[in-house]
């Protein structure tokens, strides 16, 4: 059982898993008001340390980029501090860490930074409001300038450094689920008419722009990407979408990335445009280390993974409710369910 989830996995000349399973990145909401990670999410990452790499909850790169109350950043010195605390226990316990680099476009709300602009890749709104801050209502954003453009490359780009400086084995740029990167990927939210719209080369220009930027300050070995090809969760969908990733995806094989990740909450769900699930399409067409993720049991992950539908499988839900999720899946011991109600406290 699960034959294949417990063999260790080498990423690059620098990395080495020691095993399939990733914690997947899991917004808490419990970073302290200054969006410093506190001593209990530390003890709460430790504790999953026997992942083969824990991939951080989705982390600011600057105010702007906020859209929920308490999720942490990694743009001032304390938080940096902070992080280091986290990842002090979990390397004490002979785990990895990569930090999740966000900003989430026209997700934001003002609210959370003071007033100011709402930044996207268009003047398109999403629909609805912040989840549990109904009276959010979410703003019509502001189109990124070519220098608000310039200024986001950088950003990530020092938020990356801060990572590594706060003691991160490497980052994860949240390119899904329809934050800003994946708001220049999609037709819906980019209606852009200059070199960063419109085709699929300019769409994917930004992306391709913090990547090699990140790359290039902390190297491609310590650098992943996460990506939602099929548009399902602040996203409307475009069949023409699916050009825009046959382009970005052999561009990014290039880079040589630590992995690629997927965003999507069910890989079960298909995609007409995409031709089948978000990761059988990236599989048919990129062919470095890819991270399945999405309503995953070890057993159905470990199938995939046997089948070759991916090679490390990502766990979300079940690890918020198991603490302990990689030792019970080892001894075959049964898991505890998931339920919302877990999300009030760091178990
Ligand atoms: C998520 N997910 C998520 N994804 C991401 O890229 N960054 C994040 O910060 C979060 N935060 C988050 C919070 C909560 C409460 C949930 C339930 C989900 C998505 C997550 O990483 C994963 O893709 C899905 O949960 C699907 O995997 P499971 O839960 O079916 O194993
Ligand atoms: C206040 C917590 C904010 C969390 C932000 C990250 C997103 C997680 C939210 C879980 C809700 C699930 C929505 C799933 C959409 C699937 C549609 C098919």
């Amino acid at each position: 059982m699960s034959a294949n989830l417990f063999q260790a996995y080498k990423l690059n000349s620098s990395l080495t898993l020691s095993n399939k399973i990733l914690m997947a990145p899991l917004t808490r909401c419990m970073a302290d008001n200054d969006l410093v990670p506190t001593q209990a999410m530390a003890d709460y990452y430790a504790r999953r340390a026997d992942a083969g790499l824990i991939i951080s909850e989705a982390t600011i790169i600057r105010p702007d980029g906020q859209g929920y109350p308490n999720t942490p950043g990694l743009f001032t010195p304390a938080q940096i501090l902070g992080w280091r605390t986290v990842t002090d226990a979990v390397h004490s316990k002979g785990g990895k860490i990569f930090a999740q680099l966000w900003h989430t476009g026209r997700v934001a709300h003002p609210h959370f930074f003071g007033g100011g602009k709402v930044l996207s890749a268009s003047a398109q709104a999403v629909e609805g409001s912040v989840p549990r801050m109904r009276e959010l209502t979410y703003q019509t954003p502001t189109p990124a300038s070519l220098a608000d453009i310039k200024q986001l490359v950088a950003d990530y780009a020092q938020a990356a450094a801060n990572a590594i400086d706060a003691g991160f084995d490497g980052v994860e740029i949240h390119g899904a689920n329809g934050y800003l990167i994946d708001q220049f990927l999609h037709h819906e939210s980019n209606r852009r008419e200059d070199e960063y719209g419109q085709t699929p080369a300019n769409m994917s220009r930004f992306a391709l722009e913090v990547v090699d930027a990140i790359t290039a300050r902390i190297g491609a070995d310590r650098t992943a990407l996460r990506l939602s090809p099929g548009a399902y969760f602040n996203m409307g969908a475009d069949k023409r979408d699916r050009e825009v990733f046959d382009y970005l995806l052999p561009e990014l094989e290039k880079r040589e990335l630590a992995f690629l990740h997927i965003g999507i909450f069910d890989d079960a769900m298909e995609f007409d445009y995409l031709g089948g699930s978000a990761s059988s399409y990236v599989r048919s067409i990129y062919q470095g280390t890819l991270v399945g993720v999405g309503s995953y049991t070890a057993q159905t992950g470990d199938a995939a993974i046997a089948a070759d539908k991916f090679d490390l499988l990502a766990i979300g839900r079940p690890f918020i409710a198991n603490p302990d999720y990689v030792a019970r899946v080892r001894q075959g011991q049964e898991l505890v369910a998931y339920s919302d109600a877990m999300l009030a406290e760091l178990v």
